[in-house]
């Protein structure tokens, strides 16, 4: 390892998950990277989980890329190549498809891993110099639906409206569809403290998993009834008197229709699609109610669905029939998944989107970003396709493509068709630390550095902006992210607009999404070095804008002085004459919402079944997650010993109901084949699954991959594939 810790210990964050932990990293011995605790950041108060304990050993050099690689047309292998022969294969490729098929056949894919500048310069690489419409990002797979289900009813899409510190002090929270034992492991301690503090703990997943067995009530539905289920509480919510009138006629429109809908469907009704009792739906209704204040928060399992829009719509129902959102220690949040989940789905790499969260066919959004970006908006193209329908449209219309921060070979639905699309492109490019399954692939791999290895600002799922520091050096031979963006835009004639140094890119971020919802105007490194400690919340805007190309806060889409309504502070909220800076938004909602009329949106809504049920030749129900000592594609963390050793291959968990049935023993390998593929792993029976659903992981590629397997079918609005259910038949495999 030629890592070395400069200056001696750097307080940073995690690589991996959206809670981004804090952490400090030493020099260790022998020139390694040491991760110690930094018990002062509120979010974990030191506490990390393996992931992010382990993270030192993706930098070493012995599983890293360390030199560009480019395909040799004569043997067909990658080959080592100096940067300047890569980016020019790149930046001559791209150019050759543009030209012989148009800007629409060049795509980008980026990821929510990326910081915030690498996300806005990928965006603007793509619009400005690709002049292309065909970019999204994985973090389509990830928490598209609540993000589109916060925009309808809320006006605005900010994961958690409010500090995770909120959780203890609230009185019932339900949980639905998130194992966060596993996947946010120091955030558990939010959830045991609402309970040493008296307050209750619902846990809806079709799973009793480590997080269900800390809930004082488990709701075990059917994989992808979730809407059935949201709409009975809400039912009975109705039909006992508890809705909060005065609550309704002041702050919302549209309950009429959404309660209309919501009647239809009667508990027994209910307990026939989802399989939870009605007694438990009762209990459940009454606990949420009794509460003086409750949250739901929802994360990937009612989400990842063909439906996951109006499910968590039909959630948010549920909170704003109740008086329970818009008000302290209330209200609806989703648990977004990755490091910089949220920040990356704020600045453009999004298909319809502009920086600051504005939106792409927005007239006035488009002049104010190509005013930044220095261009004639009419020469910004319009939206493009999502994730999944770009992928499936690589070899049709798009011919070439450049893939930052993704691995979807291995995390895509129907990833064996994907993989074939891939397959089928005339040029593709990959930057990545380590060479991924989808690396494997490309024409070109570009070596890149991450978290530790240079300076970047990613947004938590608390929409709290940190500055993750650069410890270490890079191994030699690799470049940034923006290295790359730059030298390829200057390679396509834009010598200028696409710095490589963060804090530039960064300031020009600001500009772009001043006024906008997601503003950052009022942020800055210098800012967030003194707030180290907490970060800073957005929206938060500037003082009188920045260097004239900002209208003034609250002007944009938000509507008027009243900005977001978060609770006051110093200089807050609708006082900006004065130069303080804004302290940020730690609370959204509280006397507005984010709608031209300040009002929720109720969004009537009704169940409805998956793409695919069960049937005769495929019966049983498949769903699919994580565990906790792998990481999404597992490109980084199947390079970690430690954490090989504690999860080390796919398995097919099921009932032990189910396994004797089909004659499957603990152990033994069986084979899950649905209508898109195969997948084979060992079994391993458990009484805390539903014995008519199977869960796979879907961390690794080959036999075990999951995605193999899943439904690419989309929700309407989110275009979110259905990752959570799909019918598969089980076969077992005795070993000869
Ligand atoms: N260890 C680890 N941690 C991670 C990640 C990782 O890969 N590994 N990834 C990060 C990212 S990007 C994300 S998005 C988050 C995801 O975090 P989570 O959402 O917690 O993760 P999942 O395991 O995908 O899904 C959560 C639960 O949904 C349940 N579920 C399945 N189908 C349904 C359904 O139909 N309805 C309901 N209600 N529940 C269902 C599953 O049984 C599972 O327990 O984790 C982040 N943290
Ligand atoms: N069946 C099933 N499939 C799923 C899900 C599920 O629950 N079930 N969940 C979905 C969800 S929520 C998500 S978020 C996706 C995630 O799936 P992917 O998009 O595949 O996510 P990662 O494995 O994190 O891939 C990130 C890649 O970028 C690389 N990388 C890391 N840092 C950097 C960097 O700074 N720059 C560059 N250029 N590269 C970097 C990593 O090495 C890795 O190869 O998977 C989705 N797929
Ligand atoms: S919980 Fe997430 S951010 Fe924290 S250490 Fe683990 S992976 Fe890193
Ligand atoms: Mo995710």
């Amino acid at each position: 390892m030629h890592s070395t810790a400069t200056p001696p210990v750097t307080a940073t964050h995690c690589p991996y998950c959206a809670l981004q932990c804090g952490m400090d990293l030493a020099a260790g011995p022998g020139g390694g990277v040491e991760v110690r605790e930094r018990a002062g950041f509120p979010v974990n108060r030191g506490a990390l989980c393996g992931k992010g304990r382990t993270a030192p050993a993706v930098l070493s050099s012995r599983v890293r890329l360390t030199e560009p690689l480019v395909r040799d047309r004569a043997t067909g292998r990658l080959a080592a190549a100096t940067w300047e022969e890569a980016l020019d294969r790149i930046a001559g490729e791209l150019s050759r498809t543009r030209a012989a098929h148009g800007a629409d056949a060049c795509g980008v894919f980026g990821g929510g891993g990326l910081t915030n500048e690498k996300a806005y310069a990928l965006g603007k690489f793509a619009r400005v110099v690709l002049g292309t419409s065909q970019i999204d990002y994985n973090g389509r797979f990830c928490m598209s639906s609540a993000a589109a289900a916060g925009q309808r009813a809320f006006g605005l899409d900010r994961g958690l409206p409010f500090p995770l510190e909120d959780i203890p002090r609230t009185g019932c929270v339900i949980l639905v569809g998130s194992n966060l034992a596993e996947t946010m492991p120091p955030a558990l301690r939010y959830l045991t403290e609402l309970r040493e503090n008296g307050g209750t703990l619902i846990v809806v997943d079709p799973r009793r998993t480590r997080t269900a067995e800390h809930a004082d009530l488990h709701l075990a539905p059917r994989p992808g009834t979730d809407l059935a289920l949201a709409l009975g509480l809400l039912h009975l919510i109705v039909a006992e008197g508890r809705t909060d009138e005065e609550f309704i006629a002041e702050r919302t429109s549209g309950w009429e229709e959404a309660r209309a809908a919501a009647m239809a469907h009667w508990p027994e009704h209910v307990e026939r699609i989802t399989g939870v009792p009605v007694p438990q739906l009762r209990d459940a209704a009454r606990l949420f109610c009794d509460a003086k204040a409750s949250m739901v928060l929802t994360a990937r399992g009612p989400e990842q669905q063909s439906k996951g829009t109006d499910t968590v719509g039909a959630w948010i129902n549920l909170c704003l029939a109740t008086g329970r959102a818009g008000r302290p220690l209330s209200g609806y949040g989703c648990l977004t998944g990755q490091g910089n989940g949220q920040g990356g789905r704020e600045h453009g790499q999004k298909a319809d989107q502009l920086p600051g969260y504005r939106k792409l066919t927005d007239p006035a959004a488009r002049a104010h970003v190509a005013k930044v970006w220095g261009v004639d908006p009419e020469s910004l193209p319009g939206p493009g396709r999502s994730a999944y329908e770009l992928l499936d449209a690589l070899g049709g219309d798009v011919k070439s493509l450049l893939l930052m921060g993704s691995n979807p070979v291995v995390s895509a639905p129907r990833a064996g068709h994907v993989e074939e699309r891939l397959r089928s492109l005339d040029f593709l490019a990959v930057a990545d630390v380590v060479l991924s399954e989808t690396a494997e692939l490309a024409d070109v791999v570009l070596p890149v550095t991450q978290w530790a290895e240079e300076t970047g600002t990613v947004t938590n799922l608390e929409g709290r902006v940190l500055l993750r520091r650069r410890a270490v050096s890079a191994p030699a031979g690799v470049r940034s992210d923006l290295e790359v963006l730059h030298g390829l835009a200057a390679r396509l004639g834009h010598a200028k607009g696409f710095p490589a140094e963060p804090e530039e890119v960064f300031e020009e971020l600001r500009r772009a999404s001043a006024g906008g919802p997601a503003d950052y105007s009022g942020i800055s490194y210098a800012r967030l070095a003194e707030n180290e400690g907490e970060g800073l919340f957005w929206p938060c805007g500037s003082e009188g804008g920045l260097g004239g190309e900002g209208e003034p806060r609250g002007a944009g889409d938000l509507g008027g002085e009243g900005g977001l309504g978060g609770e006051g502070g110093p200089g807050c909220e609708g006082d900006f004459a004065h130069a303080a800076p804004h302290p940020g938004t730690r609370r959204l909602f509280l006397d507005r919402f984010a709608t031209e009329d300040g009002r929720a949106r109720f969004v009537p809504v009704v169940h409805r079944a998956a793409a695919e049920e069960p049937d005769a030749e495929y019966p049983v129900l498949l769903t699919t997650g994580r565990v906790l000592a792998q990481y999404q594609s597992g490109a980084q963390t199947r390079r970690v010993d430690e954490l090989n050793s504690a999860a080390p291959g796919p398995f097919v968990e099921l009932h032990p109901r189910l396994a004797a049935r089909l004659r499957i023993a603990e152990g033994e390998p069986v084979a899950v084949v649905s209508r898109r593929g195969r997948a084979v792993a060992p079994a391993r029976v458990t009484s805390s699954i539903r014995s008519d659903t199977v869960f796979m992981p879907f961390h690794w590629p080959g036999e075990g991959r999951a995605n193999s397997l899943t439904h690419p079918a989309l929700d309407p609005v989110s275009r979110m594939p259905e990752f959570k259910v799909c019918a598969v038949r089980l076969e077992p495999l005795r070993p000869s």
